[in-house]
């Protein structure tokens, strides 16, 4: 069988769903191909935290209620180190706060205002290849239910994430790959247990990296450096305690169950051009971050606003141009936060042969930004996403 529309769309995470949600605001066809379940996409614990761009980009698309009524609001976050606690007011220093929201979240306003717009989405339907990108009509290979089938479009977008088809067929394509991996992965929990802090703690501490986020007032999140490879035998849950407790240095912390666990591995990964023909990668497709300076989801949201508006006025205004500048629209605000995330990162985690003068290098540059209101401002514009610019410069690449 052989399925036809305008945009193809592989992938249900963010970039997918918030993609297809613009358009469908726009008037414009499309379908939405996802290999996972629904309820696999609508559980996954990852990304929490959304700059007041993204914010105002999902309430701009009509699904920004439950963000309003449940998100965390937070002013700023706390850097813990040697011994010390400084607060970082983003508010005061920026007048921008951010908003702590479980990616899932997102995902489940999202596809939920697709299922009610009666617009497709095909759960447990795998893309397999992708065809014909510099003709007319490329399409999509899916199998579903047991058969294959073809989708048919006049542009597919490629938002299936950092293992997808969408940047593998990039690259065989002749784009390039700038990488780099890290020592490190992060071990992060999901516990049944009120957060210890009202906002975010980013800790450093001389055996390693630890955060503490949240997702409600009685579920908290939390993260843990650990040498990347590692696996989750090595961490059984007191030792996981017990590293947070030493790492944040929260009295108020307390153990609660645990109702997820994982270790994601940390990489930077930026895909040049971000498209080709017909073909355009959005979100983790095109680009990785490590999750330090939480930047991933946002940067995800901001591709698919200027791919959303480029799409548009191609299709119902005969116009080229934007579409023809999506790359370079892009590229400068996800360099931006490859900058920043590589920055964080780097401040904040111990490399595997780091010695004491290493130690008192990372602490000497917490101390300073920490106490000069110029590095203080410098962090939380990027944090904020006022330098980072993720969605307004996205916006504005459209204007120039
Ligand atoms: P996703 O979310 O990976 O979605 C891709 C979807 O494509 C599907 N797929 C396919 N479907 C059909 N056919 C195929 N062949 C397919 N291949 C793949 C997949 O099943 C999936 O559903 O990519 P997207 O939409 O680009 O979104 C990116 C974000 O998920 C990611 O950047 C963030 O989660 C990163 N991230 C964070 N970002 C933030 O902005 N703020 C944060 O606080 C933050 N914290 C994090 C994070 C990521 C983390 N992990 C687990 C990687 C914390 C962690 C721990
Ligand atoms: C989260 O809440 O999951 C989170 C917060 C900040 C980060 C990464 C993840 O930098």
């Amino acid at each position: 069988m052989t399925l036809r529309t305008s945009v193809g769309i592989i992938g249900a995470g963010p970039a997918g769903v918030l993609l297809a949600h613009l358009l469908h605001r726009a008037g414009i066809e499309s379908v939405v191909l996802e290999n996972r379940s629904r309820d696999y996409v609508e559980r996954r614990v990852r990304a929490g935290v959304l700059e007041p761009g993204s914010a105002q980009l999902l309430r701009d698309a009509g699904v920004g209620d439950r963000l309003d009524r449940e998100g965390l609001e937070h002013g700023g976050i706390h850097l813990r180190f040697g011994g010390e606690s400084h607060r970082i007011d983003f508010k005061e220093l920026t007048g921008r706060g951010i908003f702590v929201y479980g990616q899932q979240e997102v995902v489940k306003d999202l596809v939920q205002a697709r299922i009610d717009a009666g617009a497709p989405i095909l759960f447990e339907a795998e893309a397999r290849e992708i065809r014909g990108i510099d003709e007319q009509r490329p399409s999509i290979l899916f199998s579903y239910q047991g058969h294959q089938e073809w989708l048919e479009c006049d542009y597919v977008a490629a938002c299936d994430g950092s293992h997808g088809i969408g940047r593998a067929t990039m690259l065989a394509r002749g784009a390039v790959m700038y990488e780099r991996n890290y020592p490190h992965a992060w071990l992060g929990i999901l516990a049944a247990t009120p957060p210890a802090a009202d906002e975010l703690i980013y800790a450093y501490h001389e055996r390693g990296f630890a955060l503490h986020s949240m997702r409600s007032p009685t579920v908290s999140r939390l993260y843990l450096q650990v040498p990347s490879g590692e696996t989750l035998e090595e961490w059984p849950v007191e030792r996981i305690w017990s590293a947070l407790r030493q790492r944040l240095n929260e009295p108020l912390l307390e153990e609660g169950e645990i109702l997820d666990v994982g270790i994601t591995a940390m990489t930077s990964l930026v895909i040049e051009p971000m498209q080709s023909g017909r073909l355009f990668l959005a979100g983790d497709s095109a680009h990785i971050v490590p999750p330090t300076g939480a930047k991933g989801m946002n940067l995800a949201l901001a591709d698919v606003a200027v791919l959303a508006a480029a799409l548009t006025e191609r299709i119902k205004g005969g116009r080229s141009e934007t579409m023809s500048s999506y790359t370079v629209n892009c590229l400068q605000r996800v360099w931006r936060a490859e900058y920043f995330s590589n920055f964080m990162t780097q401040l904040l985690h111990r490399e595997p042969l780091e010695d004491d003068f290493d130690n008192r290098l990372h602490l000497a540059q917490l101390r300073y930004l920490t106490s000069s209101s110029a590095a203080s401002r410098s962090l939380a514009e990027n944090y904020t996403g006022a330098a980072t610019g993720t969605v307004a410069l996205a916006k504005s690449g459209l204007d120039s």
